[in-house]
């Protein structure tokens, strides 16, 4: 089978082939620095011998460091390493369904495990994606500190799904892009099944300026297509929703936790929040849940000085946050366009709402609302998505179900 954007791919967008190359092209000049002559000093026989000798001892230095160079980019070219997504011939034992989200409209035919973090930015993300799209689903919690439910995957991120194939198994897909562009792929043509389509999104490794092994999805941002682009897309509209949604992971997650855990009583709002969004409360045993938020809000507190060190943020991290909110909400004044996608949310205002949507509960996020014009856009976005979104059943009560909740439940 042959699809289509896989061919159209040109291999220079595919920035695991990038690094190598660049690597090759900056030690060949290094090598060519060697070749060049020594500098002559006064005439002189003495000095010209020496100045032989010197050239001499100069190329063949650049000569062997260039061959050097050439065997050793050659060897880490091996361990680029390409793997397929992994495939589970049953559903793993003593996995809990937290919850479910049934739409009796759902024409899909899929079925899709989510193993999650609730406020991830990036479960978020593939959350608002299958919602939106109207899409049946389970939920498994993952205990972000004891992480008993993915103890059978070799990945330990989340999120992950499995997804079930024509032939029973499950495959593996880890990645939000590449989860949500794997799945946007099957519902533009479900006749390919669901296993053969994730070969096309292999976990790829490369090393990155530092010379640190990297995993990284390859063709993350795109969807393939069989025989030709669907009614409505255009190069144009599919770079600029491939250009946003990886703004949505490049830039505008990482500003998230810094913001979120400025300070250790913000942390732990925060986490109170995460424990009412994610309901650890009936998902999890007491005890359990209060180790999610102390451990965890205490180690996100760390981490967050370590991620605006590493995205070099300034201390007035609102500051970054609004522009980023600034710089989506024009961008769309400027295509005079309710949302990125034209008259309808696409892939690039689904992953942007779900990133945000992660810190709905924060004070953060209340500050964005109110310092910049982000508000009208997102709150349009997650009225069609709940509208979408199927019914929630929820599967594993360890404690009381509020009444509340019960009532919503039912
Ligand atoms: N690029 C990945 C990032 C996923 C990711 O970093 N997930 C975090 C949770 S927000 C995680 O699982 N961290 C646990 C770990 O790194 O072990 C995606 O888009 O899904």
């Amino acid at each position: 089978m042959s699809l289509q954007r896989i061919n159209s791919v040109p291999f220079r967008n595919l920035f695991h082939l990038k690094n190598p190359k660049r690597y090759a092209v900056s030690r060949n000049i290094v090598g060519r620095q060697f070749a060049t002559a020594p500098k002559r000093t006064a005439g002189g026989p003495s000095t010209l011998k020496l100045a032989i000798l010197g050239s001499t001892l100069g190329a063949t230095g650049g000569t062997v460091y260039s061959l050097y160079s050439n065997w050793k980019d050659g060897n880490s070219h091996k361990e680029h390493e390409r793997s397929a997504p992994a495939v589970v011939a049953e559903f793993p034992e003593n996995v809990k369904i937290t919850k479910r989200f049934v739409n009796p409209k759902d024409t899909s035919g899929l079925d899709v495990t989510l193993f999650q973090f609730q406020t991830c930015p990036f479960c978020c993300k593939v959350r608002a994606f299958l919602d939106f799209m109207g899409i049946s689903y389970k939920v498994v919690e993952v205990d972000a500190v004891l992480r008993q439910d993915i103890k059978w995957s070799a990945q330990k991120k989340v999120p992950m799904v499995l997804i079930r194939q024509r032939d029973g198994r499950y495959v593996q897909m880890t990645d939000s892009s590449a989860i949500i562009s794997l799945i946007a792929t099957y519902l533009n043509d479900k006749s390919t099944d669901i296993g053969e389509l994730a070969q096309y999104y292999p976990t790829i490794s490369f090393f990155d300026d530092n010379q640190k092994k990297k995993h990284d999805i390859m063709n993350k941002y795109f969807l393939m297509y069989r025989d030709q682009t669907p009614k409505g897309h255009s190069k144009d509209t599919e770079e600029l929703e491939r250009k946003w949604r990886t703004w949505a992971d490049s830039h505008l997650v990482h500003l998230i936790s810094p913001n979120c855990y400025q300070t250790l009583d913000e942390a732990f709002e925060t986490f109170e929040w995460f424990s009412q969004a994610g309901e650890w409360d009936i998902h999890f045993p007491h005890w359990e849940r209060n180790l999610m938020v102390y451990v965890g809000a205490t180690a996100m507190w760390g981490i967050a000085k370590i991620l605006k060190k590493r995205h070099q943020l300034s201390d007035d991290v609102r500051s970054h946050i609004y522009d980023a909110c600034n710089k989506w909400t024009k961008e769309l004044a400027k295509r005079n366009s309710k949302y990125m996608g034209g008259k309808q949310p696409n892939l690039a205002d689904l992953s942007v709402f779900g990133v945000l949507s992660s810190m709905e509960g924060c004070q953060a996020f209340k500050d964005c609302v109110q310092n910049t014009n982000i508000g009208e856009w997102f709150y349009s976005v997650k009225e069609l998505i709940q509208k979408n979104r199927g019914q929630l059943i929820r599967e594993r009560i360890e404690g009381e179900l509020p009444t509340m909740l019960n009532a919503a439940a039912n």
